[in-house]
């Protein structure tokens, strides 16, 4: 059994759609263990982006992360981190499969929608830094 940690971002709370996107997650047998809105301060959002801090679009994703609440889960299920990144789709959301989340919500490549954890290292390093 996998765990991973999933954001549904801030463009998504402020449009209501937080159960609509979790509906995505357990329709493919993924359970929700660990629930909770937040407002992530500068501090949280420094270190869950960290390897992007010399990116162009740094200042950006820190504004939008940190501009309203946002909702952190950890998923489990067989291959959860494989299988949750699926679901979410392309970071790009002109290049997300229709069926995706972000293929149906996401906005722009900044405000898209959700965040899942890449490997079981920054799994366990992001749930620290969520829960
Ligand atoms: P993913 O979330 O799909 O793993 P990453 O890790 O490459 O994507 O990027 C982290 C976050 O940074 C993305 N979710 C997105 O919000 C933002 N991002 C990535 N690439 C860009 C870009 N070219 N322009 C603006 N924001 C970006």
């Amino acid at each position: 059994m996998e765990k991973t940690l999933v954001l549904i971002k801030p463009d998504a709370v402020e449009r209501n759609i937080v159960g609509e996107i979790l509906t995505f997650y357990e329709k493919q047998n993924l359970k929700i263990t660990a629930l909770k809105m937040l407002k992530a301060t500068e501090d949280m959002a420094h270190l869950h982006y960290k390897i992007h801090e010399d990116k162009p679009f740094f200042k950006d994703l820190i504004a939008y992360i940190t501009r309203s609440p946002l909702c952190a889960l950890i998923l489990e299920g067989d291959n959860a981190i494989e299988k949750v990144r699926k679901i979410n789709g392309n970071t790009d959301p002109s290049k997300a499969e229709q069926n995706t989340i972000r293929g149906t919500f996401a906005v722009s490549k900044t405000e898209n929608s959700v965040h899942a954890s890449d490997s079981t290292e920054t799994a366990q390093k992001e749930i620290s830094i969520w829960f």
